[in-house]
């Protein structure tokens, strides 16, 4: 029989994936190819690079163990081409295989560039996912809203996690009222595990520096997992040690303790290390053994089965045009502070210098700190969409775009989300300890020393109100916008001008 050459992609590193399924070890030849140009379209955070590539040499191993005839091209092979399709135009010269087989990238750009291939492709559903693109349409189908509450409902119920027949646990669906609480300081809160770098790793982060010199982030030191073994050992971690507060701390930021009891596990689920059901079953385990509390296990689960499904849903749904959304019509430039720049605002710097050093911010900080700030002072979505793609060591588009555009930029003017996550200074120095060490004064909106959030939000509720006062979700800041003193409008608007002036 006619061989095929199946690719497996640097997200795809899962042994039951659709196009390896579709093989046949006797058979087919996989084709896996670091290039320059999955590194490079944008300039990926160094340390996300590294575990790609870590990882991808890996997985290549294991499948060579397991009897399957690997072609890998490594990014230093002077051979090796500058791209995917380049890499598979290269296989199929060099083995007279004409036929590839692929499970479907998570970005359009990259689906547009295999189905352009002069060769024939056959692109499988990626089934790692708990629901696929036809049933995310058919629940979308007819609905005037779409709101992840209620696909939420429908995961749970599909995947029996946390139900009790058709109820749920404990009689709700969803305990988050129990969760938004501020962080306290704690010396003994268990930290997320980190790995020291094998040889191989090692290796690849020479490479990494060498290939890579001037993208945004600090290669070093580098602690993630680069394996399946790795992915697990993180997995039984967090679920033993950081699971129980999970809910708890959810929505806290706390200065000098980066993840709190957040589990780090997006980058391994999203290169395929880990898979959803497993990681959410660890979870459930742990709660009915009775070693972690309903509202942290079930806000846990909500975040996988719920958010990252229905991210990934409105994403393929949308197609490709979701990417020039802008409903705001927002247009300043990304202020310098995001690449580093000195800022004296003590949250910006916090989040944005753990992000450069680690890859990493958990969602609070990337929602009502980056994402927030940038909304209200009106950034172009498309230049913040392109920001945290750079950033985060878990970032793809089909996940981060949703977020970014639709979560936090409410640039799809309200497609994924009811209404924006904009708020003031009072909101993060309810649930950080950063407003305690910065210059500004979070309690002041206007004067040199005023809290800079402040003046942005009513401006941002004032600038937007003809779109926005509609919504009945945002009636209360509207009418406490209208009940305020015409000249005290006027000196928060002022403020906020001369503050993106300044910025700009
Ligand atoms: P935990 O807090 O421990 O949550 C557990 C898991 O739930 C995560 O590992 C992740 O897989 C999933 N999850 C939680 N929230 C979301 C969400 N909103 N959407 C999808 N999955 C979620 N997540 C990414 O994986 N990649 C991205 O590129 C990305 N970009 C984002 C951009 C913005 C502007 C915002 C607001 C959020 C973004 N998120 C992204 C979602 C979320 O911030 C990260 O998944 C989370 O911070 C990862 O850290 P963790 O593993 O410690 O998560
Ligand atoms: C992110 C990434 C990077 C940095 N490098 C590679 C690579 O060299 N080879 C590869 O196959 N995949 C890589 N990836 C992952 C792809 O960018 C990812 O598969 C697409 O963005 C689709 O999600
Ligand atoms: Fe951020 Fe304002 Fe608090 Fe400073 S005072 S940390 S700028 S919210």
């Amino acid at each position: 029989m006619t061989p095929r050459l199946i690719l497996i992609l640097g997200d795809q590193l899962t042994h039951g994936i659709a196009a390896l399924r579709a093989a046949d070890p006797a058979r087919d030849i996989v084709v896996m190819a670091e290039v320059m140009a999955e590194g490079s379209y944008v300039p990926h955070h160094p340390q996300k690079i590294a575990l790609i590539l870590t990882a991808m040499r890996k997985f290549a191993a294991e499948l060579r163990a397991a009897g399957w005839r690997v072609l890998y091209s490594r990014l230093d092979d002077p051979e090796t081409g500058p791209s995917i399709p380049a890499e598979l135009l290269r296989r199929a010269a060099e083995t007279g295989v004409a036929q590839v087989i692929a499970t479907r990238p998570g970005e359009w750009r990259l689906i547009a560039a295999l189905e352009a291939l002069p060769l024939p492709v056959t692109l499988l559903p990626d089934d790692r996912f708990l629901c696929s693109d036809a049933e995310f349409a058919a629940w979308a189908k007819d609905r005037k809203q779409l709101r992840m509450e209620w696909f939420y409902r429908d995961m749970r119920r599909k995947t029996g996690l946390l139900m009790e027949g058709d109820k749920p646990t404990g009689g709700q669906w969803n305990f988050d009222p129990e969760n938004r609480k501020p962080a306290a300081s704690d010396l003994l809160r268990p930290k997320p595990l980190r790995f020291a770098p094998d040889a191989e790793t090692e290796a690849v982060l020479d490479l990494v520096e060498a290939r890579f010199p001037t993208h945004f982030g600090r290669l070093r030191p580098f602690g993630w997992a680069t394996d399946r073994a790795g992915a697990l050992q993180a997995l039984q971690h967090f679920l033993t040690q950081s699971l129980p507060r999970f809910g708890d701390e959810q929505d806290a930021m706390l200065e000098g303790d980066p993840a709190l009891s957040h589990s780090l596990l997006s980058p391994y689920l999203n290169i395929g290390l880990l898979t959803p059901l497993e990681v959410c079953q660890g979870a459930e385990a742990r709660y009915l053994q009775g070693h972690a509390p309903l509202n942290a296990v079930e806000g846990f689960i909500r975040q996988i089965i719920g958010w990252r499904e229905y991210v990934r849903g409105i994403y393929f749904l949308e197609g490709p045009g979701y990417t020039a959304r802008n409903a705001l019509n927002h247009a300043a430039p990304l202020p310098a502070a995001y690449w580093g720049a000195p800022t004296q605002m003590a949250c910006l710097r916090a989040a944005v210098t753990q992000t450069r050093d680690m890859a990493y911010a958990h969602h609070i900080q990337r929602l009502m700190i980056t994402g927030n700030f940038a909304l209200l002072a009106g950034v172009d979505p498309h230049q913040v969409h392109v920001w945290y793609l750079e950033v985060y060591a878990d970032a793809y588009e089909w996940v981060e775009l949703p977020n970014t555009l639709g979560m936090s930029q409410f640039a799809d003017g309200g497609l994924l989300g009811s209404k924006p996550y904009a708020s003031s200074g009072a909101y993060i120095n309810r649930m950080s300890n950063y407003c305690r060490s910065c210059r500004y004064d979070v309690k002041q909106r206007v004067g040199k020393d005023a809290c800079p959030f402040n003046a942005l939000y009513w401006d941002f509720l004032a600038r937007n109100q003809r779109k926005l006062a509609p919504n009945p979700r945002m009636a209360l800041p509207y009418r406490n916008w209208d009940k305020m003193p015409e000249e005290d409008r006027t000196a928060i608007r002022e403020q906020a001008a001369r503050f993106l002036a300044d910025l700009r």
